[in-house]
């Protein structure tokens, strides 16, 4: 059974997780205002794994014989200067992530919980995918500056971009 620690922990974790969804969804908005569709497809990709991620704690808290609580989701940024400062938010809250991830990981070391410890590796893996994908479309975008033909070839690359149910633990 989880312990109360590691618990609390994950459903706090949890709520950052949907949050991510709720601010990637923001984001999407955004873009659909600008026209900017791939960056709109982009975004959808990003709100379902940050909804995946949330599902996985969920999951994985039940099936150590806890119980989930679920917390109000705080209310997102909905608007930004530009496309460049959209992506500077998005590695920040990204980083911001990894930093909970990795205080996850005290806990469960702290609580010596082992298979919280495997399960969060997974996580921690993500964590470095993400930050290195949102790190090379914001190289993209500091390259374009006011480019718009460049900006619109980085619109119709990030279109490709497509959701793989991720398989988590
Ligand atoms: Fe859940 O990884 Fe982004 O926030």
């Amino acid at each position: 059974m989880i312990n109360e620690k590691m618990q609390a922990a994950f459903l706090d974790q949890i709520n950052k997780e949907l949050f991510s969804e709720y601010l990637y969804l923001s984001m999407k908005a955004y873009f659909a205002d600008l026209n900017l569709m791939g960056f709109v497809n982009w975004m959808d990709v990003q709100v379902q794994e940050e909804h995946a991620h949330a599902m996985g704690m969920f999951d994985y808290v039940i099936e150590r014989g806890g119980k989930v609580t679920l917390e109000a989701i705080d209310k997102p940024e909905n608007s930004w200067k530009c496309p460049l400062d959209v992506f500077e938010h998005v590695l920040r809250h990204e980083e911001f992530v990894t930093s909970r991830i990795n205080a996850l990981m005290d806990v469960a070391e702290e609580t010596k919980d082992r298979a919280s410890l495997i399960f969060l590796n997974w996580y921690l893996k993500e964590q470095v995918e993400e930050e290195a994908s949102v790190g090379g479309v914001l190289a993209q975008l500091k390259l374009i500056g006011d480019d718009k033909t460049a900006l619109l070839a980085l619109d119709k690359e990030l279109a490709t971009r497509t959701f793989v149910a991720p398989v988590i633990g």
